[in-house]
């Protein structure tokens, strides 16, 4: 015999009736930089790029990948493009760090009030310095994650590098075989 469903537990953390406190910061967030995107809660997983990709019916190059750095200890947020994997000397370079790591989840968490899969780009709970891969900015729109891994907006690149006060630069990890090439 199956276990009947779980009465009182909502599903994907949301609260009777409303949607993820999580979501609603990110909403909040976005009406007070005067961004009128609006959030998609999918029924499908957006956890990874490539499901976001899936769910929204895009390719994995628009999906915004909302990435915690530590730059010398300091935590940083890295917007890349799905479609890239982050060069952490580029950032170093970029942000004029000695030493750039990538972020546990854990420390994830503490710097954006976030959980991995769902931290959006911007909504944070302290402000973050943030740098996006130029990749993204040869996109008409791209969807990043607005708070959980079931939910993302649409924005234009220009209006992500506003909103978020971002710097734009390389910070994409070249394909294997382009240093060959050179
Ligand atoms: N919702 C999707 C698309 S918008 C999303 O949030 N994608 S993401 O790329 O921003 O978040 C998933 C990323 O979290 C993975 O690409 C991976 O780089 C990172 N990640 C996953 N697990 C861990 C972990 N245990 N520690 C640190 N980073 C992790």
């Amino acid at each position: 015999m199956t276990e009947p469903p779980a009465t009182g537990s909502p599903p994907r953390g949301a609260p009777e009736g409303g949607p993820a406190p999580a979501i609603e910061r990110v909403r909040a967030a976005l009406a007070a930089r005067n961004l009128s995107a609006e959030i998609v809660e999918c029924s499908a997983s957006t956890r990874t790029a490539a499901d976001a990709a899936r769910a929204v019916g895009t390719s994995v190059a628009q999906i915004v990948k909302s990435l915690v750095f530590l730059a010398d200890g300091r935590p940083i947020l890295v917007l890349a493009s799905g479609a890239n994997r982050v060069d952490v000397r580029k950032v170093a370079r970029l942000t004029g760090a000695a030493h750039v790591q990538k972020a546990t989840a854990d420390a994830t968490r503490e710097a954006t009030g976030f959980s991995i899969g769902g931290v959006p780009p911007l909504g944070h709970a302290a402000p973050l310095p943030v740098y996006l891969d130029e990749a993204l900015l040869a996109h008409p729109v791209v969807y990043a994650a607005a708070g959980t891994p079931y939910a993302v907006f649409a924005v234009a690149p220009s209006d992500l590098v506003r909103a978020t006060a971002g710097t734009v630069g390389d910070i994409a990890e070249e394909p294997p075989g382009d240093a060959a090439r050179r």
